[in-house]
C-alpha cells in the first residue's frame, strides 16, 4: 500500500530563534530530508495564522503565554504570536528540502479557531480537506514527522486514526514543546489512538 510523508510545521518560528521555538526544532530537518528522500509522496503542512490571531496570548488582556483559557469549541493554550502569515517566521526552515512537497497545506488561518491537526481545526470538526485529498489519491496511510510531537503532529495522528488511516509516528524526527508534562501524554495518547511509532531507520532502512 502506498503511504504518504505528512512533514508538520518545519517552520522557522518553531526553530531555535523563533517565536515559538520547540526545543531541538531544528535537529527535525536532516532527519526529515531523509524521509522525503524516501518517499515517493510528501505533503508538508504550514501553520498560518492571521495577525491577531485568536490563540495568540497578546490578544487577551491579562493572558500570558502558555496560560489555557475557554473558547466556544473548548480548552485552548495561549501562544506567543507566531507563524504569521507572510512572515519570515511562517516559512519552512530554509535547510527543508519542501521543493518535492506535491501539497502545502496550510491551516489556521482563521482568526477565531485554532487547528494544530491538518485534517481538523481544533472544534475537531471543521475539515481541512486533507482526509478528501488522500482519499482521492488512494492513500491510507500516512507517515509522519515534524513539530511539535506533543500538538500539530499527535493532533493529526489522532485524527487520521479517527478517519480510518493507519498513522505513524516517526519519533526521532519529531521534537516536542513539552507544555505542562504534554510529551510523555503524546505518547500514551498516540498508543490508544492506534498510531505506530517508528524511527527513521525503521522508515528508510539503516545503510549496510
Ligand atoms: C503548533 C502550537 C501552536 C504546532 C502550532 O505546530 O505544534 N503548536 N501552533
Ligand atoms: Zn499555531
Amino acid at each position: 500500500m502506498t503511504a504518504i510523508l505528512i512533514a508538520v510545521d518545519i517552520q522557522n518560528d518553531f526553530c531555535p530563534g523563533g517565536r515559538l521555538a520547540v526545543p531541538g526544532g531544528d535537529q527535525v530537518v536532516e532527519p526529515v530530508n531523509r524521509l522525503i528522500e524516501a518517499f515517493p509522496h510528501v505533503v508538508l503542512t504550514q501553520d498560518w495564522h492571521p495577525e491577531g490571531h485568536g490563540s495568540f496570548a497578546s490578544g487577551h488582556a491579562g493572558r500570558a503565554p502558555y496560560e489555557t483559557i475557554a473558547l466556544p469549541y473548548g480548552p485552548q493554550i495561549l501562544w506567543p504570536d507566531h507563524c504569521v502569515q507572510g512572515t519570515p517566521g511562517a516559512d519552512f526552515h530554509p535547510n527543508l528540502w519542501a521543493n518535492r512537497a506535491e501539497l502545502v497545506l496550510r491551516k489556521g488561518y482563521r482568526r477565531e479557531i485554532d487547528s494544530y491537526s491538518a485534517f481538523f481545526e481544533n472544534d475537531r470538526a471543521t475539515p481541512t480537506g486533507l482526509a478528501g485529498y488522500l482519499r482521492d489519491r488512494g492513500f491510507r496511510r500516512v507517515v509522519l514527522a515534524g513539530l511539535a510531537l506533543d500538538f500539530c503532529v499527535l493532533w493529526s495522528a489522532e485524527d487520521a486514526r479517527r478517519l480510518g488511516f493507519e498513522a505513524v509516528v516517526v519519533e526521532d524526527a519529531c521534537r516536542a514543546l513539552d507544555v505542562d508534562g504534554s510529551a510523555a501524554d503524546a505518547r500514551r495518547r498516540l498508543t490508544e489512538a492506534g498510531a505506530e511509532i517508528a524511527t527513521v531507520g525503521d522508515i528508510v532502512g539503516v545503510p549496510a
